[in-house]
């Protein structure tokens, strides 16, 4: 899948690094620069993968079977949950991952390509928020990889960046820096032990409501960094065999290779009438 998109033929060159191409339905910016690989929707200003140069295997997953419809969300990647994260309203995690945003600025120099997309208030909104708002992402790329979610309107929300991390087998990582408490998601009897880190050995559902502001994923043979920035929760989400069989944009074994680190405000929402720094939350992932 990764290596079909960047294949695409390209639409416009922007910069040396960045083009527009197309993937079935969407438009999508494809970043090839010395330090990186990485591909961004415009739907849903869904960053798709990123890979960087230092290390064998992308460090943000696609699932192979993800759909590239309009109006689909996509299964991977960094979905931007936002006006309310998972079933707090309509559609499931917001309307924001399913339109398409605007980019807004791009450029790149040879340490990192930097791009910023924006969601404001249309009448594809409409249907969703009669309210005015403007999201502003900021997406830079390079042997790093930063994002931020900038949130300006008259309301409350809770919001997550739902990232899809690839790791070599889900049964051998372990996810550290998240603090002792959680709120489970699931109704069934989930044992997996907590002391601030988590293992997996069935469906994993958690939002962690006093993490450390850094998430290590500790991987066989790589460890990823995750500084959050004005997170009040982080999600953890693996759905193992059986709900990993009711997915349709996911195949069978999908599971094994990602596991979620979602950088949330949930149970503390963004009032995004206030300053933009304090209605802005992000990530920066590095290898370590
Ligand atoms: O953030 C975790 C979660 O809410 C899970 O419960 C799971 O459903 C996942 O998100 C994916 O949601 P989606 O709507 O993209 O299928």
């Amino acid at each position: 899948m990764i290596q079909t998109i960047l294949n695409s033929p390209v639409d416009q060159q922007l910069t040396d690094s960045i083009a527009l191409v197309h993937y079935h339905q969407l438009p999508i910016l494809l970043i090839k620069h010395p330090t990186c690989y990485a591909a961004i929707a415009l739907q849903g200003a869904h960053l798709l993968f990123w890979h960087p140069k230092q290390t064998n295997q992308p460090v943000i997953w696609l699932s192979e079977k993800s759909e590239f419809n309009t109006g689909n969300a996509i299964r991977g990647g960094v979905p931007i949950c936002w006006p309310h994260f998972a079933e707090r309203g309509e559609p499931k995690h917001g309307f924001a991952r399913l339109l398409p945003w605007q980019l807004i600025t791009y450029q790149e120099n040879t340490t990192s390509v930097k791009l910023s997309l924006q969601l404001k208030n249309s009448s594809a909104s409409q249907p969703y928020l009669k309210k005015p708002f403007c999201l502003t992402t900021t997406i830079e790329l390079g042997s790093t990889c930063h994002m931020s979610l900038t949130c300006q309107a008259e309301l409350e929300a809770t919001t997550a960046l739902h990232t899809y991390f690839n790791v070599s087998d889900i049964s051998h990582i372990k996810i550290s820096g998240l603090g002792d408490q959680y709120q489970e998601r699931l109704t069934t009897i989930n044992p997996p032990a907590t002391k601030g880190e988590v293992t997996f050995n069935q469906e994993v559902d958690r939002i962690y409501t006093a993490p450390e502001p850094v998430s290590i994923l500790h991987d066989i043979d790589r460890t990823v960094k995750i500084t959050h920035v004005n997170a009040s929760d982080i999600v953890v989400w693996n759905p193992w065999v059986e709900k990993c069989n009711t997915i349709p944009d996911m195949q069978a074994e999908g599971y094994k290779q990602m596991a979620c680190i979602e950088t949330s405000r949930i149970n503390k929402p963004l009032n995004c009438a206030a300053s933009p720094e304090l209605t802005t939350i992000g990530f920066t992932i590095e290898l370590i």
